[in-house]
């Protein structure tokens, strides 16, 4: 089997896995909790692939116990989960936060301490895209209340738990929360409107900020991150309308969540170049410096490359979101961009393989911000897995994918990014959003049936990797 790498990675390097709330947990109504728009959408016929739903997934909610013993056993140092935010506060609507659901935060209660005693370090997302379907009711993420509800929803959350999670991020990928939910509509809650992703983009912003200092008031030793889902856009060639359209990508994807975040301002080519689409008047005075928060770490969730040109008019304009053909764009005011499909090798996502991209962009976010930690806070891949005749899952490639990522961290460790973990996407088998129960990211696969897991070769070769680098240490 390939080990892929032999080299040593920093003492205090953390290895973990991933997964997020209403990918896994199921008991969409046990104790308490009230929908999502992820509910919602997931039982509107159509929009998601066999019209499958969260409704059971892998059945986390009671089967936590068992899920940390398969991490203990994997050896793995962290463990980067999310929260139902509809669980902790299932009463909130636009006006008030409501009440606390103690059998909510029980259960995230329940399950640090067990991660705690099995030796595994929690690190909490806030925000994996299941906002609560009154906000939503309410105008959702273009509506400035949402962020300011989501403060709030944050200090309850590091006032309960902060005295024993060591790491908090406020929000998964804006980005998708923003676009995909807001402007293609391949995601909840299935709105296409540029404007209103644009407005998005600003809330969500808002709603890390307000995040950030509420989490510091609660929890002032907690560390404080953001996963973002960046790109290391490369231009097709280096003409003029290709590098201008990496430019506006690498706008619209990093710099409209990084610039604020980190410096305090909206780019400005971009606010000029959506100018069509939106006056920004809902930036407000006091945001920018609500948003600038000082941060701990910046999370990177990386997939594939990025590579984009400027569309000519010639031909279909390719746009690979990979939800195919016809779904309106994730891109405000970019139709004179595309998306030009890269050469394999492919996941079954139809997501090139491309490790450098990742190394890239790890340098491209520690030149912008030199003094933050940053963390790989999601990297893995779909593939056709099946288990065999002796009930084993063998998945060769995931090995292959895994490796050659976690290698190029480490030449991102080497050239001067400061990259102080790496976690796989994912722990299990889940409910892969548009694409229901197709798509198999785990390094444990799940049989929906039985709720069986079954650890794969990638499991195994990731737990002796770990446990190496453990030896290593000394
Ligand atoms: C993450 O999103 C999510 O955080 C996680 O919940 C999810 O399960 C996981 O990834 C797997 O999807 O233009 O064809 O090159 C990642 C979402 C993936 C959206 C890459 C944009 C561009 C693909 N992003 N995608 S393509």
């Amino acid at each position: 089997m390939p080990t892929g790498i032999e080299r040593a990675f920093p003492p205090k390097f953390v290895w973990g896995a991933a997964t997020a709330a209403y990918q896994i947990e199921g008991a969409i109504d046990t104790d308490g909790r009230t929908p999502s728009i992820w509910d919602t959408f997931s039982h509107t016929p159509g929009r998601v692939r066999s019209d499958d739903n969260g409704d059971i997934a892998c059945d986390h909610y009671n089967r936590y116990l068992e899920d940390v013993a398969l991490m203990r056993d994997l050896g793995l140092d962290s463990y980067r989960f999310s929260l139902s935010w509809p669980r902790i506060t299932p009463q909130v609507d636009a006006n008030a936060l409501g009440p606390v659901n103690q059998k909510g935060i029980d259960f995230y209660s329940r399950l640090v301490d067990a991660l705690l005693d099995a030796g595994i370090d929690p690190v909490i997302t806030l925000y994996h895209w299941d906002l609560p379907q009154a906000l939503e009711d309410a105008g959702g993420w273009p509506s400035r209340t949402t962020a300011e509800r989501f403060g709030e929803y944050a200090a309850v959350a590091a006032e309960h738990l902060g005295d024993r999670v060591a790491t908090f991020v406020t929000l998964n990928e804006p980005w998708c929360s923003a676009y995909l939910g807001y402007a293609s509509g391949v995601h909840a809650p299935g709105r296409t409107d540029p404007a209103a992703a644009l407005a998005a983009v600003h809330h969500l912003n808002l709603a890390h900020g307000l995040a950030v200092q509420a989490i510091r008031q609660q929890a002032p030793t907690a560390k404080v991150g953001v996963t973002l889902n960046l790109a290391s856009v490369r231009p097709q060639t280096l003409l003029d309308r290709d590098t201008a359209a990496a430019r506006r990508v690498d706008g619209l994807q990093n710099r409209v969540f990084l610039d604020p975040m980190l410096d305090g301002h909206y780019p400005d080519d971009i606010i000029d170049e959506t100018g069509s689409v939106t006056d920004w008047s809902f930036v407000r005075d006091g945001d920018l410096d609500a948003i600038c928060q000082p941060l701990d770490t910046i999370g990177v969730n990386y997939y594939s490359p990025t590579v984009v040109r400027g569309y000519d008019g010639d031909g279909p304009r390719e746009e690979s979101d990979g939800h195919g053909d016809g779904a309106a764009s994730a891109w405000p005011a970019s139709d004179d961009i595309e998306f030009p499909r890269q050469p394999g090798p492919y996941t079954v996502m139809g997501w090139s393989i491309d490790p450098r991209g990742l190394t890239e962009l790890l340098l491209r976010v520690h030149r912008q911000a030199p003094g933050v930690d940053l963390l790989v806070t999601e990297n893995g891949a779909a593939f056709d897995d099946l288990v065999d005749g002796e009930g084993r899952v063998d998945d060769p490639m995931r090995v292959e994918y895994l490796s050659r990522h976690i290698a190029a961290v480490g030449d991102a460790i080497e050239a001067g990014a400061p990259v102080r973990g790496y976690f796989v996407w994912s722990l299990l088998d889940n409910f892969e959003w548009a694409y229901g129960y197709t798509k198999r990211f785990g390094i444990v696969y799940v049989d929906y049936a039985s709720q069986r897991r079954v650890p794969k070769t990638s499991a195994r070769w990731y737990s002796d990797l770990i446990a190496r680098q453990v030896r290593r240490r000394g």
